[in-house]
Protein backbone atom coordinates (compact mmCIF):
# COMPACT_ATOMS: atom_id res chain seq x y z
CA UNK A 1 0.00 0.00 0.00
CA UNK A 2 1.78 3.52 -1.07
CA UNK A 3 0.84 5.97 1.60
CA UNK A 4 0.83 9.60 1.25
CA UNK A 5 1.42 11.57 4.79
CA UNK A 6 0.84 15.18 5.47
CA UNK A 7 2.14 16.64 8.28
CA UNK A 8 5.74 15.37 10.19
CA UNK A 9 5.45 16.99 12.77
CA UNK A 10 6.61 14.73 15.96
CA UNK A 11 4.04 12.25 15.70
CA UNK A 12 3.94 12.17 11.94
CA UNK A 13 7.82 11.16 11.83
CA UNK A 14 6.82 8.26 14.17
CA UNK A 15 4.03 7.08 11.96
CA UNK A 16 6.42 7.51 8.82
CA UNK A 17 9.30 5.51 11.04
CA UNK A 18 6.58 2.42 11.44
CA UNK A 19 5.05 2.17 8.19
CA UNK A 20 8.57 2.01 6.95
CA UNK A 21 9.80 -0.18 9.00
CA UNK A 22 7.67 -2.21 11.56
CA UNK A 23 4.21 -2.04 9.77
CA UNK A 24 4.26 -4.63 6.60
CA UNK A 25 2.38 -4.61 3.92
CA UNK A 26 3.10 -0.37 3.49
CA UNK A 27 5.48 2.46 2.07
CA UNK A 28 5.40 5.87 2.63
CA UNK A 29 6.14 7.07 -0.93
CA UNK A 30 5.55 11.14 -0.28
CA UNK A 31 5.18 13.83 2.57
CA UNK A 32 3.84 17.25 2.59
CA UNK A 33 4.48 19.74 5.39
CA UNK A 34 4.11 23.73 5.72
CA UNK A 35 7.88 23.44 7.04
CA UNK A 36 9.96 21.63 3.71
CA UNK A 37 12.92 21.49 6.01
CA UNK A 38 11.34 19.35 8.13
CA UNK A 39 9.54 17.81 5.29
CA UNK A 40 12.65 16.81 3.65
CA UNK A 41 14.39 15.43 6.69
CA UNK A 42 11.29 13.23 7.74
CA UNK A 43 11.11 12.12 3.91
CA UNK A 44 14.79 11.26 3.80
CA UNK A 45 14.21 8.66 6.30
CA UNK A 46 11.58 6.41 3.74
CA UNK A 47 12.93 7.12 0.81
CA UNK A 48 9.89 9.48 0.04
CA UNK A 49 9.54 12.19 -1.92
CA UNK A 50 8.21 15.79 -0.69
CA UNK A 51 5.22 17.56 -2.21
CA UNK A 52 4.48 20.91 -1.94
CA UNK A 53 1.18 20.93 -0.47
CA UNK A 54 -1.47 18.78 1.27
CA UNK A 55 -3.66 19.78 -1.67
CA UNK A 56 -1.08 17.55 -4.28
CA UNK A 57 -0.36 14.50 -1.80
CA UNK A 58 -4.01 13.89 -1.66
CA UNK A 59 -4.72 13.82 -5.28
CA UNK A 60 -0.93 12.64 -6.28
CA UNK A 61 -1.56 9.46 -8.50
CA UNK A 62 0.80 7.44 -6.81
CA UNK A 63 -0.53 7.82 -3.24
CA UNK A 64 -2.80 5.04 -2.50
CA UNK A 65 -3.99 6.27 0.82
CA UNK A 66 -3.22 9.37 3.26
CA UNK A 67 -2.39 9.88 6.93
CA UNK A 68 -3.22 13.12 8.41
CA UNK A 69 -0.78 14.14 11.29
CA UNK A 70 -0.99 17.77 10.45
CA UNK A 71 -2.31 20.25 13.27
CA UNK A 72 -6.04 19.55 14.22
CA UNK A 73 -8.01 22.61 13.45
CA UNK A 74 -6.57 21.71 9.18
CA UNK A 75 -7.57 18.07 9.60
CA UNK A 76 -11.37 18.61 8.43
CA UNK A 77 -10.34 20.03 5.23
CA UNK A 78 -7.75 17.60 4.68
CA UNK A 79 -10.05 14.62 5.10
CA UNK A 80 -12.48 16.13 3.28
CA UNK A 81 -9.95 16.15 0.18
CA UNK A 82 -8.93 12.56 0.52
CA UNK A 83 -12.68 11.82 0.43
CA UNK A 84 -13.50 13.74 -2.71
CA UNK A 85 -10.76 11.85 -3.88
CA UNK A 86 -12.13 8.22 -3.05
CA UNK A 87 -8.88 7.61 -0.76
CA UNK A 88 -8.72 5.87 2.61
CA UNK A 89 -7.65 8.17 5.14
CA UNK A 90 -6.17 7.89 8.83
CA UNK A 91 -6.01 10.83 10.57
CA UNK A 92 -4.81 11.78 14.32
CA UNK A 93 -6.93 12.50 16.69
CA UNK A 94 -8.87 14.86 16.76
CA UNK A 95 -10.56 14.24 13.72
CA UNK A 96 -11.57 17.52 14.38
CA UNK A 97 -11.48 20.75 16.80
CA UNK A 98 -15.34 22.11 15.68
CA UNK A 99 -18.05 19.56 15.79
CA UNK A 100 -19.91 20.74 12.68
CA UNK A 101 -16.53 20.09 10.61
CA UNK A 102 -17.33 17.18 11.78
CA UNK A 103 -20.42 17.04 10.50
CA UNK A 104 -19.31 17.84 6.73
CA UNK A 105 -17.21 14.66 6.90
CA UNK A 106 -19.66 12.33 8.14
CA UNK A 107 -22.15 13.76 5.32
CA UNK A 108 -19.06 13.34 2.65
CA UNK A 109 -18.00 10.18 3.49
CA UNK A 110 -21.74 8.80 3.28
CA UNK A 111 -22.28 10.16 -0.14
CA UNK A 112 -19.14 8.56 -1.22
CA UNK A 113 -21.30 5.33 -0.04
CA UNK A 114 -18.07 3.55 1.68
CA UNK A 115 -15.93 4.19 4.87
CA UNK A 116 -12.97 6.22 3.85
CA UNK A 117 -11.59 7.38 7.14
CA UNK A 118 -10.06 5.84 10.22
CA UNK A 119 -9.30 8.02 13.37
CA UNK A 120 -6.50 7.66 15.51
CA UNK A 121 -7.81 6.48 19.00
CA UNK A 122 -4.62 4.42 19.42
CA UNK A 123 -5.76 3.33 23.03
CA UNK A 124 -8.54 1.04 21.38
CA UNK A 125 -5.48 -1.04 20.72
CA UNK A 126 -3.51 -1.24 23.80
CA UNK A 127 -3.71 -4.72 25.39
CA UNK A 128 -4.39 -3.51 28.83
CA UNK A 129 -7.80 -1.59 27.07
CA UNK A 130 -8.62 -4.78 24.88
CA UNK A 131 -8.93 -6.89 27.89
CA UNK A 132 -10.58 -4.96 29.90
CA UNK A 133 -12.77 -4.51 27.17
CA UNK A 134 -13.22 -8.46 26.88
CA UNK A 135 -13.73 -8.93 30.63
CA UNK A 136 -16.94 -6.09 30.11
CA UNK A 137 -18.28 -7.45 26.95
CA UNK A 138 -18.76 -10.94 28.59
CA UNK A 139 -20.52 -9.97 31.27
CA UNK A 140 -17.13 -9.98 33.94
CA UNK A 141 -18.52 -7.80 36.24
CA UNK A 142 -21.98 -6.86 35.52
CA UNK A 143 -24.07 -3.84 34.42
CA UNK A 144 -21.24 -0.91 34.21
CA UNK A 145 -22.27 1.71 36.78
CA UNK A 146 -19.04 3.64 37.38
CA UNK A 147 -15.22 4.63 35.85
CA UNK A 148 -12.66 6.46 37.51
CA UNK A 149 -9.85 7.62 35.10
CA UNK A 150 -6.69 9.33 35.28
CA UNK A 151 -4.85 11.02 32.48
CA UNK A 152 -1.35 12.23 34.18
CA UNK A 153 1.52 14.19 31.55
CA UNK A 154 4.77 15.35 33.41
CA UNK A 155 4.62 18.44 31.48
CA UNK A 156 2.27 20.27 28.67
CA UNK A 157 4.12 23.05 26.53
CA UNK A 158 3.52 26.59 27.16
CA UNK A 159 1.40 27.00 24.36
CA UNK A 160 -1.30 24.40 25.39
CA UNK A 161 -3.98 26.48 26.89
CA UNK A 162 -6.89 25.31 28.60
CA UNK A 163 -9.25 23.93 26.15
CA UNK A 164 -6.90 21.36 25.25
CA UNK A 165 -6.95 18.95 28.56
CA UNK A 166 -10.73 18.52 26.94
CA UNK A 167 -9.67 18.57 23.43
CA UNK A 168 -6.48 17.33 23.20
CA UNK A 169 -5.99 15.29 26.55
CA UNK A 170 -8.97 13.58 27.57
CA UNK A 171 -10.47 12.89 24.09
CA UNK A 172 -8.81 9.81 24.34
CA UNK A 173 -10.93 8.85 27.20
CA UNK A 174 -13.85 10.00 25.97
CA UNK A 175 -13.18 7.76 23.01
CA UNK A 176 -12.45 4.73 24.87
CA UNK A 177 -14.96 4.95 27.51
CA UNK A 178 -17.67 5.39 24.57
CA UNK A 179 -16.03 2.18 23.28
CA UNK A 180 -15.76 0.39 26.13
CA UNK A 181 -19.26 1.28 27.65
CA UNK A 182 -20.76 0.73 24.07
CA UNK A 183 -22.91 3.75 24.55
CA UNK A 184 -23.26 7.83 24.33
CA UNK A 185 -22.43 10.44 26.68
CA UNK A 186 -25.59 12.52 28.18
CA UNK A 187 -24.04 15.34 30.02
CA UNK A 188 -20.76 16.63 30.79
CA UNK A 189 -19.68 18.95 33.64
CA UNK A 190 -16.31 20.19 34.47
CA UNK A 191 -14.86 21.28 38.46
CA UNK A 192 -11.34 22.39 38.86
CA UNK A 193 -9.20 22.11 42.11
CA UNK A 194 -6.64 24.92 42.20
CA UNK A 195 -4.35 25.05 39.77
CA UNK A 196 -0.72 23.52 40.19
CA UNK A 197 1.74 26.40 40.85
CA UNK A 198 4.46 24.35 39.24
CA UNK A 199 3.81 25.64 35.52
CA UNK A 200 2.53 28.29 33.45
CA UNK A 201 0.01 30.44 35.27
CA UNK A 202 -2.17 31.13 32.03
CA UNK A 203 -3.27 27.31 32.24
CA UNK A 204 -5.76 25.54 34.53
CA UNK A 205 -4.69 22.54 35.50
CA UNK A 206 -5.70 20.08 36.42
CA UNK A 207 -9.58 19.83 35.15
CA UNK A 208 -11.82 16.83 36.43
CA UNK A 209 -14.22 15.48 34.06
CA UNK A 210 -17.89 14.38 34.58
CA UNK A 211 -19.41 12.49 32.43
CA UNK A 212 -22.64 10.60 32.65
CA UNK A 213 -23.51 8.11 30.25
CA UNK A 214 -27.05 7.65 28.26
CA UNK A 215 -27.97 4.97 30.17
CA UNK A 216 -26.90 6.54 33.38
CA UNK A 217 -23.92 5.29 34.39
CA UNK A 218 -20.95 8.27 35.68
CA UNK A 219 -17.72 8.93 35.29
CA UNK A 220 -14.68 10.95 36.18
CA UNK A 221 -11.68 11.60 34.73
CA UNK A 222 -8.53 13.81 36.24
CA UNK A 223 -6.39 15.52 33.53
CA UNK A 224 -3.43 16.88 35.09
CA UNK A 225 -0.80 17.93 32.05
CA UNK A 226 2.13 18.77 34.25
CA UNK A 227 2.09 16.03 37.66
CA UNK A 228 5.58 16.14 37.09
CA UNK A 229 6.66 12.58 37.83
CA UNK A 230 5.70 11.15 34.87
CA UNK A 231 3.02 9.88 31.91
CA UNK A 232 0.27 7.78 34.27
CA UNK A 233 -2.83 6.47 32.61
CA UNK A 234 -5.35 4.65 34.87
CA UNK A 235 -9.01 3.85 34.61
CA UNK A 236 -11.44 1.42 36.68
CA UNK A 237 -14.60 0.53 35.78
CA UNK A 238 -17.11 -0.50 38.76
CA UNK A 239 -20.21 -2.95 37.92
CA UNK A 240 -22.59 -4.28 39.76
CA UNK A 241 -20.63 -7.34 40.46
CA UNK A 242 -17.31 -6.47 40.19
CA UNK A 243 -14.69 -4.14 38.66
CA UNK A 244 -12.17 -4.38 36.18
CA UNK A 245 -8.85 -2.07 36.15
CA UNK A 246 -6.52 -1.34 33.60
CA UNK A 247 -3.44 -2.47 34.11
CA UNK A 248 0.04 -0.57 34.59
CA UNK A 249 2.43 -1.60 31.61
CA UNK A 250 4.85 -4.65 32.95
CA UNK A 251 7.99 -3.09 34.87
CA UNK A 252 10.19 -5.14 36.67
CA UNK A 253 10.16 -4.28 40.46
CA UNK A 254 13.40 -3.41 42.26
CA UNK A 255 13.94 -4.09 45.45
CA UNK A 256 17.03 -2.07 46.59
CA UNK A 257 17.96 0.40 49.59
CA UNK A 258 14.95 -0.53 51.42
CA UNK A 259 12.47 0.03 48.93
CA UNK A 260 10.84 -2.57 46.50
CA UNK A 261 9.44 0.24 43.42
CA UNK A 262 9.12 -0.14 39.96
CA UNK A 263 9.34 2.64 37.14
CA UNK A 264 6.34 4.70 35.37
CA UNK A 265 6.43 5.84 32.01
CA UNK A 266 7.70 9.50 31.30
CA UNK A 267 5.89 9.93 27.59
CA UNK A 268 3.07 8.69 25.73
CA UNK A 269 5.21 7.23 22.88
CA UNK A 270 6.79 4.63 24.83
CA UNK A 271 3.41 4.27 26.72
CA UNK A 272 1.48 3.28 23.91
CA UNK A 273 4.56 2.52 21.35
CA UNK A 274 2.50 -1.01 21.06
CA UNK A 275 -0.66 0.28 20.85
CA UNK A 276 0.44 2.72 17.93
CA UNK A 277 1.82 -0.39 16.36
CA UNK A 278 -1.09 -2.29 16.36
CA UNK A 279 -2.99 0.80 14.96
CA UNK A 280 -1.19 1.07 12.20
CA UNK A 281 -0.66 -2.58 11.03
CA UNK A 282 -4.61 -3.48 11.31
CA UNK A 283 -5.36 -0.04 9.17
CA UNK A 284 -3.22 -1.19 6.44
CA UNK A 285 -4.58 -4.63 6.69
CA UNK A 286 -8.05 -3.17 6.86
CA UNK A 287 -7.10 -1.20 3.06
CA UNK A 288 -5.91 -4.76 1.21
CA UNK A 289 -9.10 -6.17 2.64
CA UNK A 290 -11.34 -3.63 1.74
CA UNK A 291 -13.37 -4.04 5.55
CA UNK A 292 -12.94 -1.11 7.85
CA UNK A 293 -12.45 -1.75 11.19
CA UNK A 294 -11.18 1.11 13.26
CA UNK A 295 -12.49 3.88 14.92
CA UNK A 296 -15.03 5.41 12.29
CA UNK A 297 -15.70 9.25 11.41
CA UNK A 298 -18.83 8.77 13.63
CA UNK A 299 -16.75 7.82 16.63
CA UNK A 300 -14.54 11.09 15.53
CA UNK A 301 -17.20 13.35 15.01
CA UNK A 302 -18.89 11.95 19.00
CA UNK A 303 -15.51 12.49 20.33
CA UNK A 304 -15.35 16.25 19.13
CA UNK A 305 -19.26 16.94 20.12
CA UNK A 306 -18.03 15.94 23.93
CA UNK A 307 -15.31 17.76 24.36
CA UNK A 308 -16.89 20.85 22.53
CA UNK A 309 -19.78 20.03 25.42
CA UNK A 310 -16.37 20.12 27.67
CA UNK A 311 -14.99 23.06 27.02
CA UNK A 312 -18.07 25.09 27.36
CA UNK A 313 -18.82 22.98 30.71
CA UNK A 314 -15.37 24.46 31.89
CA UNK A 315 -16.41 27.77 31.02
CA UNK A 316 -19.83 28.03 31.96
CA UNK A 317 -19.57 25.95 35.20
CA UNK A 318 -22.58 24.57 33.89
CA UNK A 319 -23.72 20.98 33.29
CA UNK A 320 -24.04 21.22 29.78
CA UNK A 321 -26.00 18.49 27.68
CA UNK A 322 -24.51 16.47 25.24
CA UNK A 323 -25.97 16.84 21.58
CA UNK A 324 -25.58 14.36 19.46
CA UNK A 325 -27.67 13.14 16.52
CA UNK A 326 -29.28 9.65 15.65
CA UNK A 327 -25.97 7.94 14.62
CA UNK A 328 -26.44 7.00 10.65
CA UNK A 329 -27.22 3.42 9.62
CA UNK A 330 -24.00 3.94 7.53
CA UNK A 331 -22.29 3.45 10.36
CA UNK A 332 -23.56 0.63 12.74
C1 LIG B 1 -1.19 14.34 23.08
O1 LIG B 1 -1.59 14.96 21.89
C2 LIG B 1 -1.69 12.93 23.13
O2 LIG B 1 -2.40 12.45 22.28
C3 LIG B 1 -1.35 12.21 24.37
O3 LIG B 1 -1.81 10.89 24.36
C4 LIG B 1 -1.90 12.96 25.56
O4 LIG B 1 -1.51 12.32 26.75
C5 LIG B 1 -1.41 14.40 25.57
O5 LIG B 1 -1.99 15.10 26.66
C6 LIG B 1 -1.77 15.10 24.27
O6 LIG B 1 -1.28 16.43 24.29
Amino acid sequence: MKIGLIGTGWIGEEHVKRLSGTVSGAEVVAVSDIDAERAAMVASMAGARVVESAEKLVTDPEVEAVVVASWGPVHAEQVLACIAAGKPVFCEKPLTTDAADGLRILEAEQAHGKRLVQVGFMRRYDAGYRQMKQVLDTGGIGVPLMAHCVHRNPDSPESYHSDKPMVDTAVHEIDALRWLLGEEFAAVQVVVPRSTSKRFPHLVDPQILLLETASGARIDVEVFVNCRYGYDIQCEIVGETGTVRLPDPAAPLVRSEGRASYAVAQDFPSRFADAFDTELQEWVDSLRTGEATGPSAWDGYAATVVTNAAVEARRTGAVVPVDLPEKPAFYK
